[in-house]
C-alpha cells in the first residue's frame, strides 16, 4: 500500500532534501553529457608508478586540471551486480540489493530514472557498450528506464586484432563509436562502458606501456597494465572529442564502477600498498576515480569530502540545472555543504566524515587508528544511519513502491 512510501517521503523532506540546490546549479545547462564508467577502475592506480612511469598519465593530469572536479574520496557502492549495480546507483539514486543484482530481479519496477528525467528535458540519451545486450538483463531494463538506444555489441566492429581479453578493446571502442556520437541529435546523455580493464586483466604484452608489478598476484600484477590500457584509449578519445566539435559544449564525467582487486589479494597488496590490509584499508581501496569535467569551467578543484555513487544523480541533474523538486532519491548534490555525512557500502560498512565502520570495528577516518573499545559505539550512529536508509531503499525495490508514488512534473521553463 502507499503508507510504507510515505514514510520514506518524510524522510526524504527531512534528512536528506535531494532538491537542495548548490552554487554550481545550471553550471553546464544545456551542454552535452558523455559519462565514461570505467571497468574496475581503483583509486590506487592513480598517481601510482611502476619502474618508475606512471600508469594513469593521462588521468592524473585530468584530476588536476582547472576545469575538473576530482572527488578523491569517492566510493563504489555496488554488491554482486558489479557494473549493473554501479549503473543502477548512477540512474536512480537508489541502492542496488545486497543480494542478486536488481537488475535482474526488479527490472520491471517503476522507476523515474535518469535518462527518463533527462528525456523529458530534451536529451536523446544512449548507451555504448561492446558486448551482448542482455548481459545483466541490460536490454530489459534500459528500455524500461527510457534509454533513447543502446549501441551494443552488433554496432562495433570486432576483429581478432582488435580483440582483448572479454572482447573489444577500449581504444576501437571508443573510435567506432564516434561516428554515432557525432550523428546524434543535441544535447545528448551518452554513457560510454569500457571493457579491457576487467578480470583475469589480459594485455598483449606488445601493447602493453607499463611493466607488470611484481607481487605473487598475476592478477595485481597485470593490473596495471590493463588499467593503463584504459587510460590510454580515454586519453585518445578526449583527443577525437575535441577534433569533431564535440568537446567545448559537453560535461564528461569519469567514474570507476567497483573494485578490480577483491580481498583474495590482500597479501599482494599489502605489498603495493606497503601496509598491511587491514579492515581499514580494505574500506579506503573501495574508492574509486571520481572526475566531473567542465571544459572551460576553470574553477574546478580537487574534493576532499565524502561522496559515492549514490550521490551521482541529483550530482549531475542540478549541474545540468534541472529541477528534481519531488524526485526520490537517497543522494545529494556533492556541492552541497550540509551533506548527511555518511556513505554507505553495500557489505554493511560505512564511512563518515570522521569515522569508519566495517566488519565491527570502528577506525577514525584521518588516522585509520582503531578507536578504542569503550568508545566503540562512536560508529554505532552512522550505521543506525546507515541501516535505516538502506532498509527504505530495500523496500522501495522488494515493494515496487514507485508505483504508489506521484511524481511532481516540474516545468523547468516556470
Ligand atoms: C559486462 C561488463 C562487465 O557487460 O559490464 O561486467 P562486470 O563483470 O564488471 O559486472
Ligand atoms: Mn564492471
Amino acid at each position: 500500500d502507499g503508507s510504507e512510501i510515505s514514510e520514506v517521503e518524510g524522510y526524504m523532506d527531512k534528512d536528506v532534501q535531494p532538491d537542495k540546490k548548490s552554487e554550481l546549479f545550471g553550471a553546464a545547462k544545456g551542454r552535452n553529457v558523455i559519462f565514461i564508467s570505467l571497468e574496475s577502475f581503483q583509486n590506487f592506480v592513480l598517481d601510482s608508478k611502476i619502474n618508475g612511469k606512471e600508469t594513469t598519465p593521462f588521468l592524473n593530469d585530468l584530476k588536476e586540471s582547472s576545469d575538473t572536479f576530482w572527488f578523491k574520496n569517492f566510493y563504489h557502492q555496488t554488491a554482486q551486480g558489479k557494473t549493473s549495480d554501479s549503473e543502477f546507483l548512477i540512474e536512480n539514486s537508489m541502492y542496488p540489493l545486497g543480494r542478486g543484482a536488481v537488475y535482474f530481479t526488479n527490472a520491471q519496477n517503476e522507476y523515474h530514472s535518469l535518462p527518463e528525467m533527462l528525456n523529458e528535458n530534451d536529451y536523446y540519451t544512449s548507451v555504448f557498450h561492446a558486448n551482448n545486450r542482455s548481459f545483466w538483463n541490460r536490454d530489459v531494463m534500459y528500455d524500461n528506464i527510457g534509454y533513447d538506444h543502446f549501441y551494443d555489441e552488433n554496432a562495433f566492429e570486432e576483429t581478432p586484432q582488435n580483440k582483448i581479453g572479454w572482447g573489444l578493446e577500449d581504444k576501437a571502442f571508443f573510435n567506432q563509436s564516434i561516428p554515432y556520437l557525432k550523428k546524434l541529435d543535441q544535447p545528448f546523455y551518452s554513457k560510454f562502458i569500457t571493457l579491457t580493464n576487467h578480470f583475469p586483466f589480459e594485455m598483449p604484452q606488445n601493447q602493453a606501456h607499463v611493466d607488470k608489478f611484481d607481487s605473487g598476484s598475476e592478477t595485481l600484477n597485470q593490473y596495471f597494465q590493463t588499467v593503463r590500457y584504459t587510460d590510454e584509449a580515454v586519453e585518445s578519445f578526449f583527443n577525437k572529442l575535441k577534433r569533431e566539435g564535440l568537446y567545448e559544449n559537453s560535461i564528461i564525467i569519469l567514474m570507476g564502477d567497483h573494485y578490480g582487486i577483491s580481498e583474495f589479494h590482500n597479501k599482494a597488496m599489502g605489498k603495493f600498498l606497503g601496509k598491511e590490509v587491514n579492515g581499514y584499508e580494505h574500506v579506503q581501496l573501495q574508492r574509486v576515480p571520481f572526475m566531473i569535467h567542465i571544459p572551460g569551467y576553470d574553477k574546478g578543484e580537487v574534493q576532499e569530502n565524502i561522496a559515492g555513487q549514490i550521490d551521482v544523480k541529483p550530482t549531475l541533474l542540478h549541474l545540468l540545472g534541472i529541477e528534481n523538486k519531488g524526485d526520490l532519491g537517497f543522494g545529494q548534490d556533492l556541492f552541497r555543504k550540509d551533506r548527511k555525512g555518511f556513505i554507505a557500502l553495500r557489505d554493511g560498512s560505512v564511512v563518515g566524515d570522521q569515522y569508519v565502520y566495517t566488519d565491527s570495528q570502528c577506525f577514525d577516518r584521518k588516522t585509520g587508528k582503531l578507536v578504542s573499545d569503550d568508545q566503540e559505539d562512536q560508529c554505532k550512529p552512522l550505521t543506525e544511519k546507515a541501516n535505516k536508509e538502506l532498509d527504505y531503499s530495500d523496500s522501495i525495490i522488494y515493494g515496487d513502491l514507485l508505483r504508489f508514488y506521484e511524481f511532481n512534473q516540474i516545468d523547468n521553463n516556470g
